[in-house]
């Protein structure tokens, strides 16, 4: 089916950035054809579809590259903690924090795992999302990261969203694992990895002192690696271990969080051409002091991309456009970096550059619309969502009154 989409305003986030006042988008069935002025739409069009946008503006769909989306549970008791003053590191040490939610994750049913995993995939779409990256790394067996990740394809199925699935095995060290960390990297390894292959679209890991060092992280890549898997890491959030170098060494698609990164870190992670991805709901969260380097990361050419982290703990809730705001307030990002941190760059995080995040000929027909003046409008409403149609895959999925 051809479909023509009039009378918008485009933000493409494109190689080029492009916008148009008064543009339209030609699609055919679920792909991008055509984008551009609607002065010069190709003659002789015959559009099975018209769709009248009334001057509304329209960005790609946004991506999610970074979510722990799919858990059973919540944490409110440990915030309540948290707000009264004990950090979040120390209640991951007492064996709280993640594997808290690894208790609840294990004891869910398929059924439950879905149904609240799924409310929370329903908000981030209502925000005009159409990419979810989500991680396993609630479930610490092979059996229970293998259901994560099929609970995660799953939700793809359920819903109109394009899931990129991560193995996050190396989230936390499980409790049969006590005091064997390098054992359960070597079982990752050797084991899982190679069972998973299929399961997951990329291997990540948390490179953390309370988590797992440099030197266990850089062989799960290498096993990762050699198994053609891409890699991406959770680096410098909380201290820095070292985590920028192993990921810039591996090529990774992306390091995250890199609140503690240096100017060495940065111009290794341009060098490999990694995204760093911004996760100031983390930040607030657990009311961390440390900004990461943002001028650094501009200055090397480092590519930005903004995520929700949406998990339970450092990152509870399911919004994007929080995250897009506080990526501005907080961190000072320009409407423009944040724009592209959801679109292109946060496609390029996940491998998908050349399908997502940018309106252009070849894309996925994945757009949202907004009820919005201006672009500069993303990021600075703080709990409003202006988004008032979502289309993926060529088909509106959803309206909304704004
Ligand atoms: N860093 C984070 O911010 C999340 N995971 C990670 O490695 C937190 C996950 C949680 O607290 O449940
Ligand atoms: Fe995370």
């Amino acid at each position: 089916m051809l479909t023509l989409w009039k009378r918008a305003r485009i933000a493409t986030c494109d190689e080029l950035s492009r916008t148009f006042e008064r543009g339209a988008i030609v699609t055919r069935d679920a792909v991008v054809e055509w984008v551009g002025d609607e002065a010069d739409l190709p003659a002789g069009l015959h559009p099975d579809r018209t769709v009248e946008l009334a001057g509304r503006w329209l960005t790609p769909g946004l991506v999610d590259c970074h979510t722990h989306l799919v858990f059973a549970g919540q944490r409110a008791a440990e915030f309540a903690r948290r707000t009264a003053g004990t950090s979040y590191a120390d209640i991951a040490r007492e064996g709280g924090g993640i594997l808290s939610t690894v208790r609840a994750t294990r004891a869910a049913s398929d059924e439950m795992l879905l149904e609240q995993s799924g409310s929370r995939l329903r908000s981030l779409l209502a925000e005009g999302v159409t990419v979810v990256e989500i991680k396993s790394g609630y479930g610490l067996t092979l059996e229970s990261e293998a259901r994560m990740l099929r609970v995660a394809r799953r939700l793809g199925e359920l819903h109109p969203v394009t899931i990129s699935t991560s193995l996050l095995a190396a989230h936390a060290l499980p409790p049969e694992f006590a005091g064997r960390a390098d054992d359960y990297v070597d079982l990752a390894c050797r084991e899982w990895l190679p069972a998973l292959r299929t399961s997951c679209d990329a291997v990540d890991a948390y490179c953390e002192d309370i988590a797992f060092s440099a030197a266990q992280c850089d062989r799960l890549f290498t096993a990762a690696r050699a198994l053609g898997l891409p890699v991406r890491l959770h680096a410098e959030q909380l201290s820095n271990v070292g985590g920028s170098q192993v990921a810039a060494r591996h090529g990774a698609r992306s390091a995250d969080h890199l609140e503690y990164a240096t100017e060495d870190d940065a111009a290794a992670l341009a060098r490999a051409g990694t995204v760093a991805v911004m996760l100031p709901v983390a930040f607030y969260t657990i009311a961390e002091r440390q900004l990461p380097p943002i001028d650094a990361f501009r200055r090397h050419g480092v590519p930005l991309a903004v995520a929700s982290d949406c998990n339970p703990g450092s990152a509870p809730g399911a919004s994007l456009l929080l995250a897009m705001n506080m990526a501005r307030r907080l961190f000072g990002l320009t409407s423009a970096e944040v724009l592209l941190g959801v679109t292109r760059h946060a496609a390029r995080a996940l491998g998908l550059e050349k399908s997502h995040g940018a309106i252009a000929p070849g894309h996925a027909a994945d757009f949202a619309a907004w009820s919005i003046d201006t672009p500069d409008e993303l990021g600075y409403w703080a709990g409003f969502n202006p988004c008032s149609m979502v289309v993926k895959d060529g088909a509106i999925v959803l309206e909304r009154d704004v």
